[in-house]
């Protein structure tokens, strides 16, 4: 059943997941007066002291899924976090019973009178959301940045603030339980392989991207790469949206970027903006700021204004973040590459003699897809982690391997092994959760530890 309706006082709700967007949700509910518990499969005594305070604090029950699951079959919807998977156990009775489970967005959409972009896509979207927020505020306006870039979206309804536009960026977990939600722009970057653990084939994870575009209606806009044969479905979708497509130079685009130049075509009238001396000067980062000066146009930025933007922007860290050189050796950290396409656009980006470090705990993909560019780019391959033996038994023909038993050791190996002119890049494909809490935190152990190296080389020649 599709939620659309804001929160009436005294609706019972369940919480399922009390982390950043938990909490978000938990603050907006009791706001709007409903009666909230909260569960989650941590147990109390795992729960951070604050979180165990801010619980105490607003007498609010807390329950694991087995003490809760009668509090949830009895509640009048179920707030659900992005990284709980729909598919469990306790959730299908929930949807037996006709028990709405809404996710964020779900929550927030009935709310919403702001002008609202949303990006999705497998890769970029963190880059793509940042800088489209970047182009309007070169235009002036007010924006709200949010979603999976790490600010819960409800936290905009949980300030006082007034924003412009709202420029979010949503997961195909965010999208999965969106509700009735819909942008008034929406972009789809690309789709690639990625989240299959969670959501099974591609199939699926393609329809959940594309829930962003389904309650879009007439004078919405959805802009999709004109290179991704997949993000072209999007124009055979119910609805009358208008679409617009970015692309290189062999498409025909609305957004078309060739060298260091963007030229955007709307409305007859044409546009020429340039990358040249920018942080988006790679191929990956002109189409990205095609896309981001697309959705910035159609939102009525004036052209210098997106050129201004495109200047000042500076990419976010853990995304192809250039960290350091030592003798003549390039260190990249490309943390946030947590699956393969990611890493075939990282290797794209370098002409060749790369080691890289790979390697993490499985999502459910397949490797056989970096045969090509490993074999074409990479001349040494340092794996780590859970997923390295699968990895390996995939590359082991088209590359020369070693295991790595740390980040710190992995980082050591990279750099006895790189000769001047080599770039070391860290893009595992893989999610951290094994030896990480995030991706960040595995991209600040790779920078720690690139930092860390002269002396330790030295102590190695030495030894
Ligand atoms: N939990 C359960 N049961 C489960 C799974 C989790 O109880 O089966 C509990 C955990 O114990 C924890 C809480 O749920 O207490 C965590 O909730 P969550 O995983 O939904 O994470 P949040 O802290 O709410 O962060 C989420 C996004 N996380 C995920 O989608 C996994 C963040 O994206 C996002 O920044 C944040 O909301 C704000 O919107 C992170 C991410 O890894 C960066 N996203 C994926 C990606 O980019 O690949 C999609």
């Amino acid at each position: 059943m599709e939620w659309k309706k804001k929160i009436e006082p005294g609706l019972r709700a369940v919480v399922l997941g009390m982390g950043i967007t938990g909490r978000a949700m938990v603050e907006f509910l009791l706001s709007e007066k409903a009666m909230v518990a909260v569960v989650d499969e941590r147990g109390f005594s795992e729960l951070s002291a604050d979180e165990q305070a801010y619980l105490r604090m607003n007498r609010l029950s807390f329950m694991t899924p087995q003490e809760g699951k009668g509090a949830m079959l009895h509640a009048d919807f179920i707030a659900v976090s992005p990284g709980v998977p729909t598919d469990l156990p306790v959730l299908s009775e929930v949807r037996e019973r006709d028990i709405p489970i809404v996710g964020e967005l779900a929550l927030v959409a009935p709310y919403l009178r702001e002008t609202v972009i949303a990006v999705t896509g497998t890769n970029g979207k963190t880059t793509v959301t940042a800088l489209v927020a970047e182009l309007l505020r070169s235009a002036g306006k007010k924006v709200f940045v949010g979603g999976n870039i790490g600010t819960p979206v409800l936290n905009y309804l949980l300030r006082s603030e007034q924003a412009d536009v709202l420029v979010l960026e949503l997961s195909s977990f965010q999208l999965e339980s969106a509700g009735q939600f819909r942008p008034d722009i929406g972009m789809l970057l690309n789709v690639t392989p990625d989240h299959l653990d969670r959501h099974k084939s591609m199939d699926d994870y393609a329809a959940a991207k594309m829930r962003m575009f389904h309650h879009q209606r007439r004078g919405d806009r959805a802009i999709i790469s004109g290179d991704d044969p997949l993000c072209q479905q999007v124009r055979s979708m119910p609805g009358e949206r208008e679409v617009f497509c970015f692309g290189d130079e062999k498409s025909d685009c609305a957004a078309m970027g060739k060298g260091t130049e963007i030229r955007i075509s709307l409305d007859g009238l044409t546009e020429k903006l340039s990358v040249q001396g920018t942080a988006l000067q790679s191929h990956t980062g002109l189409l990205n700021a095609c896309a981001a000066s697309l959705a910035a146009a159609l939102a009525g930025c004036e052209g210098r204004d997106i050129q201004k933007g495109i200047e000042r922007f500076s990419p976010a860290r853990h995304r192809l973040q250039y960290v350091r050189s030592r003798d003549g050796v390039d260190y990249y950290n490309d943390s946030k590459a947590t699956n393969t396409g990611a890493v075939c656009s990282a290797l794209a980006s370098f002409s060749g003699n790369i080691i890289l470090i790979a390697g993490g705990r499985d999502k459910g993909e397949e490797y056989g897809v970096l045969r090509d560019p490993v074999r074409e780019k990479v001349k040494k391959l340092i794996l780590i982690g859970e997923a390295a033996d699968s990895m390996a038994a995939v590359l082991r023909d088209v590359v020369d391997i070693e295991f790595a038993p740390s980040m710190d050791n992995a980082v050591l190996l990279a750099g006895q092994n790189a000769c001047s002119g080599d770039t070391v890049l860290l893009a595992p494909a893989c999610a951290s959760f094994d030896m990480f809490d995030n991706y960040g935190q595995r991209g600040d152990a790779f920078m720690q530890a690139v930092a860390a190296l002269p002396e330790r080389l030295e102590q190695k020649v030495n030894s």
